[in-house]
């Protein structure tokens, strides 16, 4: 059975989310952020890194979320929550999992580091800035004819997405980006999203 190392307000709710849109079963760990909001060094126990998401599933540890997202559909999914391998559909799918945390979450990451600077940060906060704008703009895009990113129906690579329209919602400006937030409006209504939520314990970016 699959164990989900979650830490809380990660971006390891989204595996414990795919993982009920699939109606698995999965067994959580819970793993709680110290005082810097950091990692706790268990997790370096299941895996070098000492992120989360990380999952073990048949005496193996699986981290980073896009390779377990992968993993997990691939595995477990008979055909679900993901376009036919082969089909053009597929290569888009598989962009929009790399994309996720190749590009489209940088921003957000720097964005706290620029914002400690203050001042001094405002050249860092231009760029930072720009980043967001290209990204949000080109996922508000994407969605303007369609409910999620390849189509009329939900595939893993929302569930991958997902984290960054929540970052989205709750630390950038979306008022010009009505697909974007129809779009997270849309998958927070999803009941395995909520069931999700109620398995996984305090997440915040559900808000907002
Ligand atoms: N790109 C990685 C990012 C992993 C990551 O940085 N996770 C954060 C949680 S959102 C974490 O573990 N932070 C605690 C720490 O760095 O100590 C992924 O998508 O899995």
């Amino acid at each position: 059975m699959i164990t989900v190392h979650h830490l809380n307000e990660s971006r390891s709710q989204r595996i414990l989310w795919l993982l009920e849109e699939l109606g698995l079963s999965y067994e959580i760990e819970f793993y709680w952020r110290d005082t810097h909001k950091m990692a706790p060094v268990e997790l370096r126990r299941i895996h070098p890194l000492g992120k989360s998401p990380v999952i073990t599933d048949d005496g193996r540890a699986i981290a980073e979320s896009g390779a377990i997202v992968d993993y997990i559909v691939r595995h477990y999914g008979h055909g679900r929550l993901c376009p036919d391998l082969g089909s053009s559909d597929y290569d888009e799918y598989v962009h929009w999992l790399h994309y996720a945390e190749g590009s489209a979450s940088l921003p957000f990451v720097i964005l706290p580091i620029a914002s400690s600077f203050g001042k001094m940060a405002t050249p860092l906060r231009r760029r930072v800035d720009h980043e967001l704008a290209l990204n949000l703009g080109y996922i508000n895009e994407r969605l303007q004819d369609r409910d999620y990113l390849l189509g009329n129906a939900l595939t893993a690579a929302d569930v991958q997405m997902s984290f960054v329209g929540e970052l989205a919602v709750n630390f950038a400006d979306v008022s010009n980006l009505p697909n974007l937030a129809a779009w997270v409006a849309r998958f927070r209504a999803r009941p395995a999203y909520k069931a999700a939520i109620e398995r996984g314990g305090p997440y915040s970016y559900a808000k907002g």
